[in-house]
């Protein structure tokens, strides 16, 4: 397209004027520049397209994108967190972020990790493990972690049978060994019993323990065991789980 104005006057006079078009296809409000290099008066061409000067929140070469202010400041906000751009005139820096993972604080830019071990909630009844984003519970000895993952509930070591040669008393985080009347706790081994008054003469022929009571050899066995009717050798109690309850009170004679 070549649009030209041509005048002449009576004489003979000619005048050309060739005009230049300026464009405007500017978007969103957008203001048209002039920027006279691009106006190229004389070159052939005579129609020009403006620059667009855009309002806030606006980009593009005819301010035709919304500004998404999460994709220039390439996603600002802390890792897994949603950023959501603002509509126009919110510009460059208008995005919010969402709020942080659980286990962490702040402000959705920047979370850190809420130490729940600190401060007055117990959230384990023992022991407690900060960890990145959550915690742990632990427990002492003797104590096992419930599945609630919090409580920590005492062992029963004497169930099923545990270490002692007789008698076995849970206490709390731990147990204890103690022996039946005709005998005491072994010095060198709190676990095991000896007889207070050892069969004097020879064993008796009995399989485990001789000892001495009112002056009769007696055999005994250990607990988790019970004398045979021969009343000297031992055999693997068939009712251990029953005797665990009642405190195995052992019959040794
Ligand atoms: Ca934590
Ligand atoms: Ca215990």
């Amino acid at each position: 397209v070549n649009i030209s104005f041509i005048a002449t006057d009576a004489k003979g006079a000619v005048a050309l004027l060739r005009p230049v078009f300026h464009l405007c296809a500017c978007q969103n409000g957008a203001k048209c520049v002039q920027q006279l290099d691009e106006i190229q008066t004389q070159s052939d061409n005579r129609f020009a397209i403006l620059s667009c000067e855009c309002r806030s929140g606006y980009a593009g070469h005819y301010c035709e994108n919304d500004v998404d202010a999460c994709q220039v400041n390439l996603n600002p906000c802390y890792p897994g967190v949603v950023c959501k751009d603002l509509p126009a005139p919110a510009n460059e820096s208008g995005y919010e972020c969402g709020p942080c993972p659980s286990g962490l604080t702040g402000k959705g830019d920047s979370c850190q990790d809420i130490d729940e071990c600190q401060g007055g909630l117990k959230r384990c009844s023992q022991n407690c493990y900060n960890t990145p984003g959550s915690f742990i519970c632990g427990c002492d000895n003797g104590y096992s972690l419930q599945n609630d993952g919090s409580t920590c509930q005492d062992i029963n070591e004497c169930q099923p049978l545990a270490d002692c040669m007789q008698k076995c008393e849970n206490t709390p985080g731990s147990y204890q060994c103690s022996c039946n009347s005709d005998f005491k706790v072994d010095l060198s081994d709190p676990k095991k019993c000896i007889p207070k008054f050892p069969c004097k003469d020879g064993s008796h022929g009995c399989q485990d323990v001789c000892f001495e009571s009112n002056d009769v050899a007696t055999c005994a066995c250990r607990m988790g065991y019970q004398l045979k009717s021969d009343k000297k050798s031992y055999v693997k109690d068939s009712n251990q789980k029953y005797l665990a309850l009642y405190k195995r009170v052992l019959m040794w004679r």
